[in-house]
């Protein structure tokens, strides 16, 4: 027993240094939402309401990843949900209104600090982990597109993406589409690299590898407490933009796109950020398990181990 215990540590001490750790501490509160402080910059939410009204810590109510906290009964984090409501228009530096998106995202950040953790979590190989479970009491409505997870440079691309849901067309199609329950991971130009279906009562584990030089992209993913394992190899990402340029705020959240309004004018009907429809309902994602990680020592994969970075 002690030795497998030491092992253990031994085996923890050589894990990956961490960039960023957004896994939500119990000592996280809602004055630190509120006010940007901790890990966690609230801003771009709906412009009426505080953070706490879009953002909750659930302290020892609900189990966080077993990834990541093994022994439920002491878990290392508290989950965070993040939810949107017909009030959850956000609006770019007092511009004009973001109408046809309804959106909480929670950015990366040290007590309101973007901007100096970019280049740490955006150089090298680095790692972005993240851990999702449905609300079932807030359901996402599977006709609209989501975007979940993603970076975003100035020229508001995204390096990757989680998607979820029907992708936004003009004009609508048959909604909802096929596999729009499932998680896709997208690269740069939106190519699908990976889907698992977004089952209920599950955690669903992404840890996605970012080589910054090279510009490629990999995936591991598991569920619940299972390791995580590689479901891709190394992709090229080159239409992603080299240097400062391609590097960007990491955003998790609910970003829920609009249906086209055949009432709109034809310019209008393809401009989802600002026009479209929306119904107004509350709906939420629970996370938890957010990280970056450098990969010196490999891609932590949960029990204390690591993989090789995928090659
Ligand atoms: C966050 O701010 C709002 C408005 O000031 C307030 O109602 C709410 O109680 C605050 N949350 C906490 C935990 O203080
Ligand atoms: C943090 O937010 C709370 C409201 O939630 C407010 O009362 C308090 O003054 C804020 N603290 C700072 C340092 O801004
Ligand atoms: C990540 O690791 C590389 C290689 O050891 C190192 O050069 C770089 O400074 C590290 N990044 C951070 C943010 O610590
Ligand atoms: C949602 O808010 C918009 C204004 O932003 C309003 O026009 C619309 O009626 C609201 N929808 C619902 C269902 O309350
Ligand atoms: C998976 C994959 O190969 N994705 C893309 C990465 O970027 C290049 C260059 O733009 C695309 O051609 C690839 O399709």
């Amino acid at each position: 027993m002690l030795w497998t215990s030491l092992l253990g540590l031994l085996t923890l001490a050589a894990a990956s240094p961490l960039i960023w750790d957004g896994r939500a501490p119990f000592t996280l509160d809602g004055d630190d939402l509120n006010n940007s402080t901790g890990p966690y910059l609230t801003v771009v939410k709906g412009a009426t309401e505080d953070a706490t009204h879009y953002t909750t810590l659930h302290g020892h109510s609900l189990a966080p990843t077993p990834l990541w906290n093994k022994f439920s009964v002491f878990p290392s984090e508290q989950v965070v949900s993040v939810s949107i409501d017909n009030s959850s228009v956000f609006i770019p530096g007092g511009s004009t209104p973001q109408n046809g998106f309804r959106r909480t995202d929670i950015i990366a950040a040290n007590d309101g600090d973007h901007a100096d953790l970019i280049p740490l979590m955006e150089q090298g190989t680095t790692v972005f982990h993240f851990s999702i479970k449905k609300d079932d009491k807030r359901p996402l409505n599977y006709n609209h597109e989501y975007q979940i997870v993603f970076i975003e440079p100035n020229d508001g691309t995204h390096v990757f993406g989680i998607q979820l849901g029907s992708p936004f067309t003009n004009p609508t199609g048959p909604l909802p589409v096929k596999n729009a329950h499932s998680f896709k991971v997208l690269d740069h130009a939106l190519n699908v690299l990976f889907m698992a279906p977004f089952t209920s009562e599950d955690w669903h584990n992404f840890a996605i590898q970012v080589d910054w030089n090279a510009r490629t992209l990999a995936v591991f993913y598991s569920t619940e407490g299972q390791l995580l394992k590689p479901v891709t190899k190394v992709l090229p990402n080159l239409s992603a933009t080299a240097g400062a340029d391609g590097q960007g705020d990491f955003h998790f959240g609910v970003l829920k796109l609009p249906l086209v309004n055949p009432a709109d004018t034809p310019a209008n009907q393809g401009d989802v950020v600002h026009f479209g429809i929306q119904e107004g309902t509350t709906e939420a994602l629970f996370y938890s398990g957010v990280f970056v990680e450098n990969v010196t020592k490999g891609v932590s994969i949960g029990n204390g181990r690591t993989h090789a970075v995928i090659a």
